[in-house]
């Protein structure tokens, strides 16, 4: 019998509620042992609630078991399945993902972990493969951190890829796509897609500069074309979202992309996960024009702060009147802007807070379209504003398991600096921006829930923009409400 190997997507706490999307990090590393001819199983705790049952099942013929991790409640439910493996199977079990990148060794450490892969595992998994089929020893796969004889190894780092033209198909048929949805772009079957990695920027809080290294690497525009017309004409995909951390990086590429899919004619509706103040500001009008025209409805911009001062502070490279320009301009084209906001930064001041929820309000009322939404500082390992906040005193956590307590939900429990008022002040900001806007709505699956959020719209519109943190009923309303859908 041949033997196959078995992905896990792990859940990933209450962002199951608000949408699943296809397991794209599972399918990358899939792709190699997949055109290789290697029998390759994905299992995804967020769609299958039966998955112990199906896990067990298919470890009876498996050879390796993997998983992948963001910092935060994945690695609880990462680590429950490894857990699970290692009770049922004695298969190696294969851990890789951003968090496991950020913190090899400590990931290493676990006990039900045999493997990690630091950094991209597009070729690195399928090279476990043929090392264990082949009984050959893991020394000469870079990348690795593994255990051999109680002994800790690893193998040194792995260069980023460069050319992501070379990367084989995502093997979509190992998964259902009618399983994923909740996309920020359009109604009817939708996927996300990422055509390239990294950004050159250096914000402080950002994971960029550990694990890409600030280096942007793109698939070229004819590939990137080939990819779209492979989705929207195979797979009938009506919205794509482009999760690439910097989408427009490269103008040249973004144009040629552009001009690609209104020449061709592919009819679908769009989105961009990552896109700068910067980045955008330096897209001309006919591009603009010609990104609408194309199907561009979303664009989702991280502004972090209405203060310069905290702008400076996490190296956003961009001011607070570049924001306010832009958005003018945007105001033009697109149908919705999602304005990302952070708050809760060591040394933010209340003033610099109030500061950017004025900003967030300004904006708003500048450019209909917009969406502003405010999170709360998570402070992620490696990053330079996270040894900031080790300075002002966040306790680092030691054990993996510890780190799934990183949330951003969760994680300013963690901060020090953070006292009891200015926590409440995060929390009525960060639930209220998401109900403040009537621009949210397309996030909204139920009718139901439609006229809910219209009816709570005045209230969290003045807790928004009034700073009314007391008694948030609501707030443990809806937190008992999507308990009870979990
Ligand atoms: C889609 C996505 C999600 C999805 C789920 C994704 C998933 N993998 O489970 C959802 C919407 C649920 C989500 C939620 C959140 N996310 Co998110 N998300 C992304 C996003 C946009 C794309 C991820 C992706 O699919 N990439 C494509 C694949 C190909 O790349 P990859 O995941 O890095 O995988 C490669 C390697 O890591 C490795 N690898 C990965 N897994 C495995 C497994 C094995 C076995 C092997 C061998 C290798 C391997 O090989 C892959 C190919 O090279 C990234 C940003 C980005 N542009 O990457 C952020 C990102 C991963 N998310 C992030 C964050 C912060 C969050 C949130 C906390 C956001 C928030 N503000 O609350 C939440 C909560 C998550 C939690 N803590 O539990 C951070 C992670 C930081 C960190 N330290 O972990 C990122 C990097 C965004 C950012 N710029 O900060 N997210
Ligand atoms: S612009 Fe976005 S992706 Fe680039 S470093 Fe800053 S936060 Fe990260």
């Amino acid at each position: 019998m041949e033997r196959k190997v078995v992905l896990l997507q792990p859940r990933t706490g209450e962002w199951d509620i608000a949408g699943i999307r296809p397991p794209d990090s599972l399918l990358a590393v899939a792709a190699e042992p997949y055109h290789a001819g290697y029998g390759v199983q994905i299992i995804d705790q967020r769609t299958d609630r039966h998955w112990q049952r199906t896990l067990r099942r298919s470890l009876k013929d498996a050879s390796l078991f993997g998983t992948t991790s963001m910092t935060g409640p994945q690695i609880r439910y990462a680590l429950e399945a490894s857990k699970f493996v290692k009770e049922n199977s004695d298969i190696p079990v294969v851990w890789g993902g951003v968090h496991a990148s950020l913190l090899p060794e400590k990931t290493i450490q676990k006990k039900h972990i045999d493997i990690v892969v630091k950094g991209e595992g597009d070729y690195a998994l399928c090279e476990i493969i043929k090392a264990l089929e082949n009984k050959e020893e893991l020394d000469g796969i870079k990348g690795l951190y593994f255990k051999k004889d109680g002994v800790i190894k690893r193998t040194g780092d792995r260069p980023l890829i460069s050319d992501l033209d070379n990367l084989k198909d995502m093997p979509y048929g190992l998964v259902d796509l009618e399983n994923y949805y909740g996309f920020d772009v359009g109604m009817g079957r939708s996927i996300t897609l990422m055509t390239s990695r990294g950004c050159p920027f250096r914000c402080a809080f950002c994971y960029n500069t550990v694990y890409n290294k600030n280096r942007w690497r793109g698939m070229s525009a004819e590939r990137t074309l080939e990819l779209i017309k492979r989705v929207v004409f195979d797979f009938k995909v009506k919205s794509i979202y482009f999760q690439d951390d910097n989408f427009c990086a490269n103008v040249k590429r973004f144009e040629k992309i552009v001009n690609g899919i209104l020449k061709e004619k592919i009819e679908f509706v769009w989105g961009l996960l990552g896109a700068r103040v910067n980045t955008l500001s330096a897209i001309s009008d006919k591009l603009m024009v010609n990104t609408v025209k194309a199907g561009c409805k979303n664009i989702d911009v991280g502004i972090e702060s209405g203060s310069n001062r905290m702008l400076e502070l996490v190296s956003k490279d961009v001011n607070v009147s570049e924001a306010i320009t832009l958005n003018k301009r945007l105001s033009k084209y697109f149908e919705k802007t999602k304005y990302t906001f952070i708050m809760g930064v060591p040394s933010e001041t209340e003033e610099e807070l109030l500061q950017t929820v004025k900003l967030a309000t300004r904006l708003s009322e500048e450019n209909s379209h917009v969406l502003p939404l405010f999170f709360i500082y998570c402070a992620y390992p490696g990053t330079k504003l996270y040894n900031m906040a080790v300075e002002y005193g966040f306790k680092t956590p030691i054990k993996l398991e510890e780190w799934s307590e990183i949330n951003y939900e969760t994680a300013y429990l963690h901060y020090p600096w953070i006292d009891n008022k200015r926590a409440k002040m995060m929390r009525n900001f960060e639930f209220s921006s998401m109900f403040a806007s009537k621009n949210n709505e397309y996030k909204i699956r139920s009718n139901w829930h439609k006229v809910m959020a219209r009816i709570y719209r005045p209230f969290a519109k003045a807790r928004f923009e009034h700073n009314i943190y007391q008694f948030p009923v609501e707030r443990s309303m809806v937190r008992i409400l999507s308990r009870a859908l979990m």
